[in-house]
């Protein structure tokens, strides 16, 4: 795990006083855009022997602006556990409030990166901008040098949060998988559920609690991996079915996410798990009779296991 902190002074503590060389953005998702500036920043960083330090932010800046929360593609562990795996030493979690956002590039650049973290470089990505002036030439902020990072481009497109969202929303996991660089994953809790899954249809789902600011695909059954948090360490990915709906057959009225792994048994209740989507299989139906519904549970684990993944 990186070194994460909310407060720039914290950081800088936590650094030795290190001057590290900075990347700063919303990395929604860590996606392959993503990739390519933190590739550029943590290669500079071990060029110039400095510690490697991505910025963020939390809430989703646009959860202040348009008055609902605005959802993340992933969570903030998982956010800072893929920039981890990107090569950053540390994660700066800055609190987007309202006093935050009044602040202009130019005093954000003085205060934080130059006083307080002392950066030698900042890296950006192409369309970044910030501040309440959402100032895009951050080169005439400070004396800090300034790299920007072109786009990643998909199909003479840049690959962008938004982008994924939308292949999301339209069930092109595929492509959103492509754009992420790793499969769209959904981490929550397992809590207790109806029930009915092992009981009455013989088939135990494992019922996922998840953040409410966390994106959710559109409501369906999936193909999908799932691995759990066992003492502190991930298991292997294990093949599942994952339902998305809200239980027609049982005219149930509200959405949960229920997760059947193939080949496993055990009480997994209290435990963080992660569920990665392959491939929508179908859309939910109401079915006639629970042996309908079960027939079609194992038709769809079948379809599952055909799946390499
Ligand atoms: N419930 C439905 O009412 N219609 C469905 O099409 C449906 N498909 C499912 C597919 C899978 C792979 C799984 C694991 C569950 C599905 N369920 C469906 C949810 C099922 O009703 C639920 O797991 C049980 O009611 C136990 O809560
Ligand atoms: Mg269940």
């Amino acid at each position: 795990m990186p070194i994460i902190a909310f407060d720039p002074y914290e950081i800088r503590s936590k650094l030795n006083g290190a001057s590290p060389v900075v990347t700063i953005g919303n990395f929604d998702g860590v996606h392959i855009g993503h990739g390519e500036l933190l590739r550029r920043t943590s290669s500079r960083a071990f060029q110039l022997h400095a510690p490697a330090l991505a910025i963020t932010f939390d809430p989703h800046p646009q959860t202040l602006f348009s008055n609902r929360p605005h959802c993340w593609l992933c969570t903030l562990e998982q956010k800072a556990e893929l920039l981890d795996q990107a090569g950053m030493d540390a994660v700066l979690v800055i609190p987007f409030t309202r006093e935050f956002a009044r602040q202009t590039a130019a005093q954000f650049c003085a205060d934080v990166l130059q006083g307080t973290l002392n950066a030698r470089e900042l890296y950006i990505g192409y369309d970044f901008c910030m501040g309440s002036d959402q100032l895009s030439d951050l080169e005439h902020c400070s004396s800090i040098p300034v790299n920007r990072v072109q786009a990643v481009l998909l199909d003479h497109k840049p690959v962008s949060s938004t982008r994924i969202r939308e292949a999301l929303g339209s069930s092109d996991i595929d492509k959103a998988n492509t754009m992420l660089g790793h499969p769209f994953t959904v981490r929550g809790e397992v809590i207790h559920g109806a029930g009915r899954g092992r009981s009455l249809l013989g088939v135990p789902t494992a019922n996922l609690q998840t953040d409410k600011c966390q994106f959710m695909p559109p409501s369906a059954v999936y193909a999908t991996s799932t691995r759990l948090l066992i003492e502190k360490k991930w298991s292997n990915w294990m093949q599942s079915v994952t339902s998305f709906c809200k239980n027609p057959t049982f005219n149930g009225n509200e959405l949960s996410m229920e997760t059947h792994i193939l080949d496993f048994a055990g009480d997994i209740y209290g435990t963080t798990m992660e569920v990665s989507f392959i491939r929508e299989l179908r859309k939910e139906r109401c079915f006639p009779s629970l042996d309908a519904l079960t027939n079609q549970l194992h038709a769809d684990m079948e379809t599952r296991r055909s799946f390499v993944l």
